[in-house]
């Protein structure tokens, strides 16, 4: 019998699957598969020959004879597992037997598996043609059982319905992977059969097209990356109708190229509208012509526009409204435009007096003196009062980003609730939801700086409830079928989310305790964290002004460079000012809420001091924090998503890719537990129904359990190998390979082809 001692695999010093000597003489005389690794970690499937000390002599199936150390082979599953819809029935569950599995049915386009309870998901990169309205009754009336976000959007409404306990749809993966593009099928599924006369399902659906437009930008690694997190909460009746919805948003910025919207309006705009906005095609501005990556390809971001303005409309944005949208981020735009002169006698900065001034200040409702003054000088105290100091170049730029990033944050935030405004959920609501949360993907570039710190930060945290829930889950259902348990221990990302949040000595405290010092630098700050983290065992000290931090994934490189400052909310009290004075009802309304807010975060300070406006790590966390709230209470249904290849590219499946997103994910390690010791799991209804039939005195007994029951005797399984729990029989390893093979001989000798023909397909 082979060994895969699942149990104890953590104290094992034995690889997962690896085959003993007894275990090889039976699949030689059996010529069952094996996996052969090959140079550059590739694996071939063969049958071992012979073996002889360590080293065994394996036929490949390309019909090639190699001899190979023992070591370097692992069983490959029974044919009758080939492509299972789920990893947790296969019988091996070593690397190349997954990495296999997923690749078949990856490339007969079956781009879902599932791994026990977890929905995986590989990015197609093409249309495959299997959503869509006339797909929903299928899954809705369950016609077929097959791994799908549908099936699984219809899991969570159906369980929502029936336990009356919310629900949540958990989608996770790397950047690329296809979080939103799922999120958005799960949506479709949901309005679909939770649509009402109302029509506010219609509007759901297009607040996706306006949360991308203007929270999503290309990157390196997807050519429409969201740089935000969201969760949507959908409303329902107790008809199952939905009622209404929510979005939260965790923002942030910042991309190689930037938000879409920018280069939609500059593209598709009506000449009326460029007029009013004194607007020019995108390649003037500063702000969008310094990436050299003007288009995306395949993308029409004239017609993208027009999408945009028609879902406008659907959710009721009027027309004002949207021209006051299209005004602001005209008005940054021509804010990236303005620039400066430096006067080598007095060395001091004044403001360039041409059009990009005029053109932000007419914009934002301000006059061109007021705005010049407030870009190239601050108030300072003195003894006679408040008198106006010259800024250093370096400031007056400052200043002008943090105005032009003020008013783009405060434009999302403003959005978001006009959005949810619309959508309100109505009276009929019982309260009963279900959340999609679809956050920015795991980020490792080659050079990593905050951004990536915080979206990094935020996948460890999710990394971690989906840790939880899940470990959490399969113990119940042990204990519900009135198993014996002994509690599994399972490694979680704790001791790395102590890391950042850890106080005060964690990488977000320390990050603000330096952001708050005037005369510190990322140099000052990387040495802080050496001194006071060198001994966790998640922060690696690196060279000069960088650091490692040991995530989930692996090791990511940070280099501090820019962290204080993207740390510190720039915004001074004058630009403050500015703002509030200008004469345009939106940036007024921005001023009104960042006041409040700012009230608010000072009343958690003792000293309200300027410098101690809550910084931008802070925001993110709390704002995290938030969302991770508000999904503790539901019950989770877990999506992850896999990106096969790095090109972006349709039919490419890249062994090391997917495998390394496999392992890092803990996918993996939920479902070998999910089918620890015993893989095989069938109700005793499913069980006696396949193997009854072979029992010698059949029809003694009438109930499953016993018919069960009386096939494991009948063949000496021994008693070790199987568990009976109430509904259902649990199976080590092998044993259904086993019952498998007498069950085809039974039907071929005995009962002939025909009749095995009816019974064959599991
Ligand atoms: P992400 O959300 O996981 O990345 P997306 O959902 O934006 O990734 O997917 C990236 C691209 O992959 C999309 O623009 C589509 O072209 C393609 N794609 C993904 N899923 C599907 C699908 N089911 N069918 C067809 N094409 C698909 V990021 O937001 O970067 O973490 O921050
Ligand atoms: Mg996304």
């Amino acid at each position: 019998q082979e060994k895969i001692s699942l149990l104890t695999s953590t104290t094992s010093s034995r690889k997962i699957g690896e085959l003993e000597d007894d275990t090889i003489s039976y699949f030689i005389k059996k010529k069952l598969g094996v996996w052969c690794k090959q140079s550059r970690g590739h694996w071939e499937l063969g049958t071992i020959r012979s073996t002889s000390g360590e080293e065994a002599s394996v036929l490949l199936s390309n019909g090639n004879v190699t001899k190979v150390a023992k070591s370097e082979l692992l069983p490959a599953n029974p044919s009758i597992l080939e492509g299972m819809d789920d990893l947790a029935k296969l019988s091996y569950l070593n690397e190349p037997s997954i990495l296999h599995n997923l690749k078949l049915r990856y490339s007969k386009e079956m781009i879902y598996t599932k791994a026990g309870p977890i929905l995986i998901a590989l990015n197609p990169f093409k249309d495959l043609q299997n959503y869509g309205n006339d797909h929903v009754p299928a899954f809705n009336q369950k016609f077929i059982d097959i791994p799908h976000v549908y099936a699984m959007a219809d899991a969570a409404y159906n369980e929502m319905i029936r336990d009356e306990v919310n629900q949540s749809i958990i989608i996770s993966g790397e950047s690329g992977s296809g979080k939103t593009e799922t999120g958005k099928i799960a949506i479709q599924y949901l309005a679909a059969v939770g649509g009402g006369s109302c029509g506010i399902e219609n509007k759901i659906l297009q607040t996706s097209c306006i949360l991308e437009a203007f929270g999503n930008a290309k990157t390196s690694k997807n050519d429409n990356s969201s740089r935000f997190g969201k969760l949507i909460e959908i409303h329902f009746s107790t008809m199952g109708k939905i009622c209404g919805a929510k979005s939260r948003v965790v923002q942030l910025g910042s991309s190689e190229r930037s938000f879409h919207i920018f280069y939609q309006l500059c593209a598709g705009a009506s000449s009326a509208l460029k007029e009013r906005l004194n607007l020019r095609d995108a390649s003037n501005y500063k702000y969008l012509n310094q990436s050299e990556c003007m288009t995306i390809g395949g993308i029409d971001d004239a017609k993208k526009f027009q999408e945009l303005m028609k879902a406008l409309d659907a959710v009721r944005v009027c027309e004002e409204d949207q021209e006051l949208i299209f005004k602001m981020v005209a008005a940054i735009l021509w804010l990236g435009n303005i620039s400066f002169q430096v006067t080598v006698s007095e060395n001091i900065i004044e403001v360039v007096d041409d059009e990009a001034v005029t053109s932000a200040a007419l914009l934002m409702g301000c006059s061109s003196r007021e705005l010049m003054a407030a870009l190239s000088t601050h108030g300072a105290q003195s003894e006679n009062g408040t008198i106006a100091k010259r800024l250093k170049l370096q400031q007056a730029i400052d200043t002008r980003d943090a105005i032009a990033k003020f008013i783009y944050a405060s434009l999302f935030e403003w959005l978001v609730e006009k959005l949810n405004k619309s959508l309100q959920v109505g009276k009929k609501c019982t309260g009963r939801s279900i959340s999609i949360l679809d956050i920015y993907g795991f980020e490792t570039l080659q050079k990593n700086s905050f951004e990536q710190f915080c979206i990094n930060y935020a996948n460890e945290r999710l990394q971690q409830h989906f840790y939880r829930h899940l470990f959490k889950l399969e113990q119940e259902d042990y204990e519900s079928d009135g198993m014996d348990w002994t509690k599994i221990n399972y490694e979680d990302n704790q001791e790395c989310l102590d890391l950042f949040e850890k106080k005060p000595f964690g990488l977000l405290s320390l990050l603000d305790e330096e952001s708050n010092l005037p005369k510190a630098s990322d140099l000052t700050f990387a040495n802080k964290l050496k001194q006071h983290l060198d001994t966790n065992p998640c922060f690696k000290r690196e060279r000069g002004r960088a650091f490692s931090v040991h995530h989930y994934t692996g090791e990511v490189f940070y280099d501090t460079n820019g962290f204080l400052e993207k740390n510190r909310d720039m915004l001074h009290s004058d630009s403050i000012q500015l703002l509030s004075s200008c004469n345009c009802e939106l940036l007024q309304f921005f001023y009104k809420v960042f006041s409040q807010t700012q009230k608010q975060s000072n009343s958690f300070h003792t000293a309200a001091l300027d410098s101690q406006k809550q910084s931008i790590g802070m925001k993110f966390k709390d704002q995290l924090f938030k969302l991770m709230r508000q999904l503790e209470s539901t019950k989770p249904h877990f999506i992850r998503c896999i990106r096969p290849n790095t090109k972006q590219v349709p039919d490419i499946y890249d062994e090391d890719l997917v495998l390394q997103q496999l392992k890092c994910c803990g996918v993996l390690e939920v479902a070998r537990i999910s089918r620890v010791g015993y893989p095989t799991r069938m109700t005793h209804e499913e069980f006696s129904g396949r193997y009854g039939f072979l029992l010698s005195e059949a029809n003694i007994y009438q109930d499953p359990l016993s018919i069960s029951v009386a096939v494991l005797q009948q063949f000496n399984i021994p008693f070790e190998m199987y568990h009976v729990g109430y509904y259902k029989l649990y199976l080590r390893a092998g044993q259904i390979g086993a019952l498998e093979d007498k069950r085809k001989l039974v039907l071929q000798g005995i009962l002939g082809v025909q009749k095995c023909f009816r019974g064959y397909q599991a």
